[in-house]
């Protein structure tokens, strides 16, 4: 198949889920076309299957917000006829669906028919999509998507209970590929990051509002006092700078290194003890996903979809969000032996591979069938 996808190229799941769905599908024998503004990060390499399209949106003085929506649909319109595209694959629904269903109209006009997948993220709808401002808009481009799916059935229930939805939503989980995590990396420098006895704890996210990383840093300063540990901050966001501030309040500056947006998760997580991610909401949490295949357990809000990935008590522990004590006494009742530890960890991968890309990437080629079958 010929497949468009359109997606946010930089460091969010959304855009690393669309990123590595193209690039699986493309290992699949599939020709896959990104459709994006910039190259997405996680697109290293391309190949005789997969190609970049770049959207650009020249600067306009009249317009005081420059039209990506409609360079978006244009653009699609054009590959669209190009390479003669199968499906329209769009992440994210903001504005996304709204652009490939604009791209569809038009290329309709000419007689060409062309189906839109819309896959739903999380902040597309619970954040941002139903804010009146977008809602009409948002469930006007979802009902009108040939296929709906959503990362997992918590972020399926709040689209339905947020929007007049008549169109059917498959969920489709995250996925990742349990093959490519080697926790036994031969370039595992723990040493770099932590003193002989010490665990280590880490956090990745974006650090927007929703990820309460001042939460992340409480609940580590709770449990430095009973098990000799370092924190690693990974990303980059509007809330990092509170963060260090706080840090330093808490004379912690020792113990937590902020490392900035990496490429190399993995090679931060196979050192890694411990992952926090007290999200205020989370559609999945695919960084916990991404900490448990390389053996790392979770202590996680209760938000959203992440108990449908921590299973709580299994792979880590679930507590009520912003319950920072609790999240404290589970982290340390995890940490504090290697036997326990151990057991977590083993936990943490084997659950993992209930979302493994081989499992999960069919799911959506059946979706895509389907829906040519229907046209
Ligand atoms: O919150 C983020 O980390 C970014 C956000 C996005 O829009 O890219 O992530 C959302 O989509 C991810 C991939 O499906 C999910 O794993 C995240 O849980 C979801 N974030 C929220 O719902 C807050």
């Amino acid at each position: 198949m010929k497949i468009a996808i359109v997606c946010y190229p930089t460091f969010g799941g959304s855009g690393v889920v669309a990123t590595e769905l193209g690039i699986a599908l493309s290992h699949r024998g599939h020709e896959v076309h990104f459709v994006t503004y910039k190259q997405p990060v996680r697109l290293a390499l391309l190949n005789d299957n997969i190609h970049f399209h770049e959207v650009n949106v020249p600067d306009y003085a009249l317009f005081h917000y420059q039209p990506y929506e409609l360079a978006l649909s244009s653009k699609l319109v054009n590959i669209v006829k190009k390479h003669d595209i199968d499906i329209l694959h769009v992440h994210y629904a903001i504005p996304h669906a709204y652009a490939g269903y604009m791209a569809k109209m038009m290329l309709k006009e000419e007689g060409i028919h062309i189906p839109m997948v819309t896959t739903l993220h999380g902040t597309d709808i619970t954040l941002v999509g139903s804010h009146p401002f977008y809602r009409p808009a948002v469930a006007f481009s979802i009902n009108n998507s040939d296929v709906v799916t959503s990362v997992s059935d918590s972020l399926k229930q709040d689209t339905l209970r947020l929007f007049d939805i008549t169109q059917e939503i498959d969920v489709v989980p995250n996925f990742i590929d349990v093959g490519a995590s080697d926790s036994s990396f031969t370039d595992c420098q723990r040493d770099l990051m932590a003193d002989e006895g010490e665990r280590i704890i880490t956090h990745i996210s974006n650090f927007r509002k929703v990820k309460r990383v001042q939460d992340v840093i409480e609940i580590f300063h709770r449990i430095q006092l009973e098990v000799p540990s370092k924190l690693l901050m990974v990303g980059e966001g509007p809330e990092r700078e509170g963060a260090e501030e706080l840090v330093a309040k808490l004379g912690l500056e020792d113990k937590v290194k902020f490392l900035g947006n990496s490429n190399e998760i993995d090679k931060i997580l196979c050192f890694s003890d411990l992952f926090l991610l007290p999200s205020e909401a989370e559609s999945f949490g695919l960084a916990a996903l991404e900490a448990m295949v390389n053996r790392v357990p979770v202590v996680s809000s209760n938000a959203g979809g992440i108990p449908e990935v921590n299973i709580d008590g299994v792979t880590g522990y679930l507590s009520n969000v912003g319950n920072i004590a609790e999240m404290a006494l589970n982290g340390i009742r995890i940490l504090g032996d290697d036997t326990t530890l151990e057991k977590f960890k083993d936990n943490a991968q084997r659950e993992a591979g209930r979302f493994d890309i081989h499992k999960v990437v069919p799911l959506y080629e059946e979706l895509y069938e389907r829906v040519l079958v229907a046209q």
